[in-house]
Parts: structure tokens; C-alpha cells; sequence
């Protein structure tokens, strides 16, 4: 089936002229439906990678139950912009919330949200502070909706002990013949390993709650309206039982890194510490009255874990032959690990300073 013919699956309004590719995430596939009717709204049509979502129709009930109350939320304080500040499903023909091809792909649409602006990165504080304070809101909304309510989409997906357990597993197997060539970033990864297990610890002690956590929390998830501040929270696919140190920590992650995420020169990678506070401030201003004390101190840690836990995740996909991760060349893993490990070392290095920060905002 074309896209264009999956695209006519869905319930959709006016009359789509056109279906063309969209953005550039590492997992899914986007494309645009541009509506020829005026009066009527363009679309986001995604196949859902089901390599790596391995049950699409939980995924999509954890989409329906999470925009449903992040909806019902919205309503109240902007009853007229609802659509604009949080995704809407649009279902298939017969009701569905997502559709299956013949070849076992999984599509579903989502209303396009117009006139927004999006950062892959920024050295703006501002719009550092507007996305954290967006996540924030985020995570605020959902904090009366019990964990157990959404189901597990990758299971162990933030969980640290269970990602350094694969990194051994992918060196003893070695399959794509390449570990000769990482052994610097190997040793690396035994050296932080017990300050990165932090977090695990809490949560396995239950000092830290299980809460439903949006797990993707890199700047391009949230789009902007045209005057800089934050609009909705988007890609919501990873939702699932998690700790508040995830959405900080990716958000961290991506937004003070003064590089990029698979930057070849190790140099331009740094952790700005003006976009830490900023991003700090603007998470906590949103949820500084629902966090407790000792997850407002876990943020530190949950800001050095991501990097980290990130260069590990494409360590493991270098080892293993690039299977998950897609790639632009053969060296493409190991030039993003090797970035998100500098940028670990980076933050580090500016520990006391950091803890400063989180401590005098939370
Ligand atoms: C993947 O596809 P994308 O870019 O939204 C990954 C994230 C990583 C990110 C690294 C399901 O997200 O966990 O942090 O790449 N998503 C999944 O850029 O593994
Ligand atoms: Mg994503």
C-alpha cells in the first residue's frame, strides 16, 4: 500500500492533497497530510516502528488514556485551544485508533498542530526555561494519574543495571567484531557505574515514586507557539511507568549540550551550565509543589545519568551491528557515544556547581 492509500484509512476531514515526509526521529516514520480544505486541519500520519514497539495497540491505549487526561485538563484553563496544547488521535474509518497494513506495519494519524516553531537545540535561556517548564506541566497533569493505569512499552528502558547487564552481554558476543575498537569507552563505563546506578537505587529502595513519565523529553518534544512559549508535548510513544529523574535527565541531556548529540568534534561538547539553570528553573517553577524533597535531589543525578545512559544505549547498538538506531555511516553509533560520554564527563566535572543550582530552586 502507498501512503497515500494508508492515509485514506483514517477519519479524517476536507480533503488531504498531499502526503509528504516529515521530520527526522530515530525510531518512526512521519509524514504530512496537507489538508486542500481550508476550513479543516492538516494531519500527522507515523508508522509506528513495531521492531521497536513491540505491542503498538498498548502503546496506543497508553496515547488514548494520556491525552484523554491531559485533555480534560487543558479544558479548564484554555477551553478553546485544546487541540493546539495536547496531541489528538484521529481514528481509522471503522474507529480504530491506529491501522494495520497487509505487510504488518502499524500507521496512525495524529492532528497536525499549525504555526509552531521547534529547537533541535538552542543557546537561548528563554526557550530553555519555556521547554522545562512545559515538561513540567506535563509531568504536573499527570500526577494523579497512578503509574499502574499505563502499561509498559519497553520494558527496562531507563533502567540502568538492566542496560549495563546488555553492554556485557553485547561484548561477550561481540557480533559485529567491533569491541576492539571501544575498549577506551568500555573501561569508561565501569568507572561511573556506581555513581549512575543513583537512581536505580532510589527507586528500587521506593524513595523515589514510580509516576507516568514521558521518557523522551529531548527539546524537540515540545513545540512552541510562534511567540516562543510552550505549546503541547509531543511523542508520547515511550509513556510508561518511570521517575521524574527521566523527563528531567533527557531534557538536560539534549538541551545544554553546547554540541551535537553525535557531534565528531569532542571539543564543541560541553554542558552549558546558564541552559542547565534555566532548564532547572523552568522544570521546577512547574513542579516544585508535587516533587518530593528527595526527587528534587535526585535531578542531579538524573542529569548526569542521561548522557551517560545514552552513550551506553549506542555502545550497545555500535556492538551489535546498528540494529537499532538508524544510521547515516558505519562509525555513526560510536561517534554519538563517544559525544554523549564527553558530555557525561563535562557535567561531572561541574557537579558542585550543578547541585548548587537544583539546590537553590528546589
Ligand atoms: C530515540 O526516535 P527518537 O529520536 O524520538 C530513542 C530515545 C533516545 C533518542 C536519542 C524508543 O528517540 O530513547 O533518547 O532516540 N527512542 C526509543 O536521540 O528508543
Ligand atoms: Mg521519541
Amino acid at each position: 500500500m502507498t501512503v497515500q492509500e494508508i492515509a485514506k484509512q483514517f477519519a479524517t476531514k476536507g480533503n488531504i492533497d498531499e502526503v509528504k515526509t516529515h521530520g527526522g526521529g530515530h525510531i518512526n516514520d512521519s509524514y504530512h497530510m496537507i489538508n486542500a480544505t481550508a476550513s479543516e486541519p492538516d494531519y500527522l500520519l507515523q508508522r509506528v516502528n513495531h521492531h521497536v514497539f513491540k505491542d503498538v495497540p498498548l502503546l496506543m491505549n497508553n496515547l488514548s488514556i494520556v491525552t484523554d487526561h491531559v485533555q480534560a485538563k487543558i479544558k479548564k484553563d484554555f477551553p478553546d485551544d485544546v487541540e493546539r496544547r495536547c496531541l489528538t488521535i484521529i481514528p481509522t474509518t471503522d474507529g480504530q485508533s491506529f491501522f494495520k497494513d497487509p505487510e504488518g506495519n502499524y500507521w496512525r494519524v495524529l492532528r497536525f498542530i499549525e504555526d509552531h516553531l521547534v529547537f533541535d537545540s538552542t543557546s537561548d535561556p528563554a526557550i530553555a526555561y519555556e521547554g522545562a517548564k512545559t515538561f513540567g506541566a506535563f509531568t504536573v497533569m499527570l500526577n494523579d494519574l497512578p503509574a499502574n493505569k499505563v502499561g509498559t512499552v519497553i520494558p527496562d528502558f531507563h533502567n540502568m543495571k538492566w542496560r549495563l547487564t546488555q553492554l556485557k552481554e553485547s561484548i561477550r558476543k561481540d557480533v559485529a567484531g567491533r569491541l576492539k575498537e571501544v575498549k577506551k569507552e568500555v573501561d569508561y563505563v565501569d568507572t561511573r557505574s556506581k555513581l549512575m546506578l543513583t537512581v536505580h537505587e532510589l527507586g528500587e529502595k521506593g524513595a523515589i515514586p514510580l509516576r507516568v513519565t514521558h521518557n523522551d523529553t529531548k527539546i524537540s518534544n515540545v513545540l512552541y507557539d510562534t511567540n516562543k512559549k510552550g505549546l503541547c508535548v509531543i511523542d508520547l510513544d515511550t509513556i510508561q511507568p518511570g521517575y521524574v529523574t527521566s523527563d528531567f535527565g533527557d531534557g538536560i541531556r539534549t538541551l545544554t549540550n553546547t554540541g551535537e548529540e553525535d557531534d565528531d568534534n569532542l571539543d564543541r561538547v560541553t554542558m552549558d551550565v546558564e541552559l542547565f539553570e534555566a532548564f532547572a528553573s523552568g522544570f521546577l517553577d512547574s513542579t516544585r509543589d508535587i516533587l518530593s524533597d528527595t526527587e528534587k535531589d535526585a535531578l542531579l543525578y538524573g542529569g548526569l545519568l542521561f548522557p551517560y545512559m545514552q552513550a551506553v544505549r549506542f555502545l550497545i547498538d555500535y556492538l551489535d551491528g546498528d540494529t537499532y538506531y538508524k544510521v547515516k555511516h558505519p562509525e555513526h553509533n560510536l561517534v554519538r557515544a563517544r559525544a554523549q560520554f564527553k558530555l557525561t564527563q563535562d557535567g561531572e566535572s561541574k557537579f558542585e556547581e550543578l547541585k548548587m543550582i537544583i539546590k537553590n530552586l528546589s
